[in-house]
């Protein structure tokens, strides 16, 4: 096999009246894997579009047709091969590929790969091979033309009637930047005979006494007197089993005694096998593939029980309390997002003690590194299929390149352990129940047409059984796991819930007990200096131009407001500052709340995926780390929160119970002191005693009368303490509490790799925070 990287690439502009004379028909050196924009911006020719209201400036490249071309020689050897193919892994969206003139193939879809025959284009020398990408916004306000429009949440462009990640065309965290180019690797592959085309490992069973792997090759060319050979080596390198065949429509199954079994973090360790699978003709190895993989199974409990139905994910026969967050692009422009960027979000999520991620189904289906740093670090991950907030289209051709789409990507990521769950789609199902949009309900709009529920019902689970048997499916979230309950039936299955936020206070969390919470979120503001990289000094204040330019949610700056209203006295409008910090600290109590609440009703609720983990640019949304990639203070409470130990006083009914929810494999043995104190003063009432919580269990203690009923609700408040964990309760919202002046002292001293920061209370301190990046944007 012959692999022939293409590179020194040319981004051709457009001559149209629309683009900016200095860019207009130029040549430009361009960079791949990359985009228009990114190209543009290398050559200064665009402003950053994450900077002030620049994204307006920028709005013409997503109409245009942009051209990339490139000029490669092909030598004699390779000629003399019999198969030459061009092999595009990713192109963004619509394209057309022109190989010396004549046109070798088209792409409509971001999600998939090309393969293309250029055997007979190809020649010996210098050959030119030009791409041109049309303008994606044209394609799919075509598409909605010729098939009928069909409705999407409250967005401006037709996003369904495109393959392509949806929230390219604006989101309500996100900016429309409609891009287009080559965004994965391109190269030519030479061969004659056979070629290993894919080789798809299934995990079929798996325990500590032995495990199944079941390896399904797909060969294609000549497939005579040809065979297959596959060999598992353990983390250490040593072989385990190996397995010949030349029947080559067959899977290869391994089985190994005694196999090192994989876990999410938090359950156990990550040991990662490879996997060497051969195509062999005699001795002469043809083509040959390597892989990682994790010895485990996936499992989903949707049983019925005696209040609905479940949503527990079982991995090696464990019931799993999935804690974790929404995942979208890391950046609007994806092929920014280097290996080493999603190590370093990736590990964000583990040190706030995650175990889960769910890649949303408006983003991408993400490149290899996002799932190999998840394999390494133990973090599940939960995989969309890509199709969020909308009816989609299944007329031609969008139902044969969702099927190539689904076929390419569950081939693809099989090989991957943290991938534990596919997903049909994101909120479709629930609009289907009844949002409206342009004055009708989905239903109205789709009435007899088909909206998708084809992809959801029967392909997308027809693949999976197909091409992987080994992981459970689901066709939407939210889902009661059955179309005849309402999808946000807190009794079944998943639950998205955003009353709280866009409607509602978040006390309002505690009138829900999901099975599996996959939505929930809350608003502020990112990191100090993100928002002075990203807005200009003079707008700094609430309701800017520019701060309302950067706030994407429909009336979200007034949300912020709205609830910051309802628990905090504000600070003076002058004050931004004191704005900003009381802004994030609410986001970090509404989610605290919520997932504290879930948490002590395990294993009733057996999951928590806040929206949203990350951010694609500098922007006020539901992030817990921003657009810049820095920590806002619901990371911190995070930590806190997902801890595998929480201590936390919850209400049931009219009376309030210490619970204790212990998710580690350990018994959690401590003495506990529960007080009731005034701000100021002396404990009024104590209550000690030791309890004794079992490994992945949840405990609750009865709190005396004496310690729960206070005199001065404004001035008490109750504390509960173990050596490892603390909790507290207010018995009033913060605006109504009688704080003391915060009295502290603080000491800093250098230390050999930076400083320590010591701050001695002197006075009740509540939510103390360190806003370290005021002082050096990168501390930390
Ligand atoms: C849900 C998500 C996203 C959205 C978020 C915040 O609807 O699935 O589409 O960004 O809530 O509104």
């Amino acid at each position: 096999m012959t692999h022939y990287e293409l590179t020194d690439w040319t981004l051709i502009a457009p001559e149209h009246p629309d683009v900016p004379q200095d860019i207009r028909g130029r040549k430009l050196a361009a960079t791949v894997p990359g985009c228009v924009h990114t190209d543009l911006l290398a050559h200064d020719l665009i402003p950053d579009p994450y900077y002030g209201t620049n994204e307006n400036e920028v709005q013409w490249i997503g109409y245009q047709d942009w051209k990339y071309c490139t000029r490669f020689t092909v030598h004699k050897e390779m000629m003399q091969l019999e198969q030459l193919e061009l092999t595009c892994e990713g192109l963004d969206t619509i394209a057309t590929l022109e190989l010396n003139g004549a046109v070798i193939g088209k792409s409509e879809t971001m999600h998939a790969a090309h393969r293309f025959d250029v055997k007979e284009d190809v020649r010996e020398g210098e050959n030119v091979l030009v791409i041109t990408f049309h303008s994606a916004i044209h394609y799919a306000e075509e598409q909605r033309e010729r098939i009928g429009y069909l409705p999407t949440s409250e967005y401006p462009h037709p996003f369904n009637f495109i393959r392509k990640m949806a929230c390219n065309f604006g989101w309500d965290w996100g900016p429309t930047l409609v891009t287009a180019g080559i965004w994965q690797p391109i190269y030519l592959e030479a061969y004659s005979g056979a070629r290993l085309a894919s080789v798809r490992p299934l995990v079929m069973s798996a325990s500590k006494e032995q495990v199944e792997v079941s390896v399904h090759a797909d060969v294609s060319g000549d497939l005579e007197g040809l065979e297959l050979i596959t060999t598992l080596f353990d983390p250490d390198g040593q072989e385990v089993v190996t397995q010949t065949s030349s029947d080559l429509s067959s899977p290869l199954n391994l089985t190994a005694e005694n196999p090192q079994l994989w876990y999410p973090r938090g359950h156990g360790e990550q040991p990662l096998y490879r996997l060497e699978t051969e195509l062999r003709q005699g001795e002469e190895v043809v083509d040959s593939k390597t892989q990682r993989i994790g010895l485990r199974t996936a499992q989903l409990d949707t049983s019925v029980d005696d209040i609905g139905s479940k949503f527990t994910l079982i991995i090696n026969g464990e019931p799993i309390f999935c804690k974790g967050a929404n995942w979208i692009p890391d950046d609007c422009f994806v092929t920014r997002v280097t290996p080493e960027r999603y190590r370093e979000r990736i590990t964000q999520a583990v040190d706030a003690n995650m175990n889960m991620l769910r890649v949303w189904g408006g983003g991408i289906y993400e490149t290899p590194a996002f799932y190999d740093v998840c394999d390494e670090l133990g973090i599940m991950v939960w995989q969309d299929f890509m199709f969020a907030c909308a009816t989609y289209p299944e007329e031609a051709p969008f139902g044969a390149l969702v099927e190539a789409e689904a076929r390419y990507q569950v081939t693809r990521l099989a090989p991957h352990p943290s991938l534990v769950l596919w997903n049909g789609c994101n909120e479709n199902l629930w609009g289907y129940f009844g949002w409206e949009t342009n004055g009708k309900t989905w239903r109205e709009w789709t009435n007899r047409r088909t909206w998708g529920a084809g992809y959801y019902f029967d392909l997308l689970p027809k693949i999976i059984s197909e091409l992987d048997p080994s992981r459970p499916y689901s066709p939407g979230s939210p889902y009661s796991n059955s179309m005849n309950i309402h999808p946000l039936s807190d009794d079944h299955g998943t639950m998205h819930i955003w009353d709280v936020w866009n409607h509602t206070d978040y006390e309002v969390y505690r009138r829900y007990v999901p099975r599996f919470s996959s939505e929930f979120g809350f608003q502020a503001p990112p990191t100090w200096s993100t928002l002075l990289e990203s807005i200009p000094e003079e707008q700094l204040e609430p309701m800017s131009e520019t701060m309302l330019h950067h706030q994407k949610a429909k009336g979200g700056q007034e949300k912020l407001q709205r609830w910051l209203e309802t628990h905090f006295s504000l600070p003076a409008p002058s004050d931004f500052e004191a704005w900003h910090f009381a802004a994030q600290l609410n986001q970090a109590r509404a989610v605290q709340l919520g997932v504290a609440w879930w948490r002590s009703h395990a294993p009733r609720c057996m999951g928590s995926l806040y929206w949203q983990l990350n951010d694609c640019w500098p922007v006020s949304s539901w992030a817990a780390v921003d657009g810049y990639g820095r920590k806002k203070p619901l990371w911190y409470a995070t930590r806190k929160f997902y801890a595998d130990r929480l201590l936390t006083f919850q209400p049931r009914g009219a009376d309030l119970f210490l619970y204790l929810h212990n998710d580690s494999d350990e018994v959690w043995e401590e003495e506990v002191e529960v007080y009731r104190q005034t701000f100021e003063g002396p404990k009024l009432a104590t209550q000690k005693l030791s309890f004794s919580v079992a490994p992945r269990s949840v405990e609750r203690i009865a709190l005396e009368d004496d310690l729960v009923t206070t005199q001065d609700t404004e001035s008490e408040y109750l504390a509960a303490t173990t050596g490892t964990t603390k909790a507290y309760w207010f018995f009033e919202l913060d605006k109504h509490l009688n704080y003391p002046a915060p009295r502290f002292e603080v000491g800093l001293a250098p230390t050999s790799t930076g400083y320590a920061l010591t701050v001695t209370a002197q006075s009740f301190l509540r939510d103390l925070c360190v806003l370290v990046d005021k002082l050096d944007a990168d501390a930390e």
